[in-house]
């Protein structure tokens, strides 16, 4: 397996970031998608009783291209966590543990792709292009994309029960189950909805309220499923209590961190590098941090949340370098 590891060194100095030469993250998230993607292909391989307009959709919405963001979360905790136990003579290879921790890389992407699949709908975000293609619905039909939705959303539970052992599955089971349910992915959805579209009786007014309140939604809308797939990551390696805890306090920061970033990028990044439209955010008056905190202090914290995660997992030692690494990457990426 192509594995480009990144030493602690590099994760905590600014220089491997990706403007430098020899970057090791991007490289390191290269070789995530060059591991991950044939699994997650023939995860959707369907044969017998799905119909092949569904199958063409679910193939086209979670096999376009991403970061693979989740995946690697799911890969990185995996080796952060199971490396020191397996291989007490340090000779240890992440490949072990990311192929172990596959059904739940393909789960937490499948959920992911159907979040994105329906908020790209006319009755929630009405976007035309989604990782720089057309949205579901344009490619396919509105029925289409809700329906592929739905059965990705089917399709994680599915292959988590079939690809781990009885007990870590169940664990697994639930613990998707909470990010994505009415508490956290789809509640912190109707919540954003809810602000945008008036159906507040109270809306927040001071800076500080709104800053609690961007932060209550984007922590079950878009940190849950990461904090998951960090859950999961470890799950699957039998990640102990302590190991568990780490990952926490990493993806709570890691969460935030990553949904400042994404407002400045939907503030100041283009259409072209982002692979969607942008400006979204200001055309609806929508309250992002950059707005409410202004941008110069919306990127400081970024920045701190992005260093308290590194700090978060140092104590995981050298296997957990690509996780700090990766929490220094979200908040100075282009897209
Ligand atoms: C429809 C239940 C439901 C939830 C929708 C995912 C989501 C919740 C909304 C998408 C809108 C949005 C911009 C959310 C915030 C951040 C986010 C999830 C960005 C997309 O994730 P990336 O950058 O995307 O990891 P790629 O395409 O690289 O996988």
């Amino acid at each position: 397996m192509a594995n480009c590891p990144v030493t602690s060194s590099e994760a905590a100095s600014d220089t491997c970031l990706p403007a430098g030469a020899g970057c090791s993250i991007v490289a390191a998230l290269d070789s995530v998608r060059d591991f991950f993607e044939p699994r997650l292909s023939a995860a959707v391989g369907f044969d017998g009783e799905t119909p092949t307009r569904l199958a063409e959709s679910m193939r086209y919405a979670v096999l376009a291209p991403g970061k693979r963001l989740r995946p690697a979360l799911v890969f990185w905790a995996a080796q952060a966590c199971g490396s020191p136990r397996r291989d007490p003579a340090d000779h240890w290879d992440p490949a072990d543990h990311w192929e172990v921790a596959t059904p739940a890389a393909v789960a937490v992407e499948c959920i992911h792709a159907y979040s994105l699949v329906h908020d790209d709908l006319p009755a929630m975000d009405d976007d035309d292009l989604r990782r720089g293609r057309p949205t579901c619905h344009r490619a396919f039909d509105e029925a289409t994309a809700i329906l592929c939705g739905d059965a990705l959303q089917a399709l994680a539970f599915e292959v988590l029960a079939k690809g781990m052992p009885a007990a870590v599955a169940a664990r697994a089971c639930l613990a998707l189950a909470q990010a994505s349910g009415s508490a956290a992915l789809v509640g912190g959805q109707v919540d954003d909805l809810a602000a945008e579209r008036g159906w507040l009786d109270s809306p927040p007014v001071t800076a500080g309220d709104q800053v609690a309140w961007m932060d209550r939604i984007n922590r079950r809308k878009t940190g849950a499923l990461f904090l998951a797939s960090l859950h999961l990551g470890g799950l699957a390696v039998g990640a102990d209590d302590a190991q568990l805890d780490a990952l926490t306090r990493f993806g709570r920061a890691f969460g935030v961190a990553f949904q400042i970033a994404d407002d400045l990028l939907d503030a100041e990044g283009t259409e072209a590098a982002m692979g969607k439209r942008v400006g979204k955010d200001a055309q609806r008056g929508k309250l992002t941090y950059p707005t409410v905190a202004g941008v110069g202090s919306a990127r400081e914290r970024a920045q701190n949340l992005a260093a308290e995660a590194a700090a978060a997992v140092a104590p995981l030692g050298e296997p957990a370098a690509e996780l700090a690494a990766l929490a220094h990457w979200i908040v100075t990426r282009d897209h």
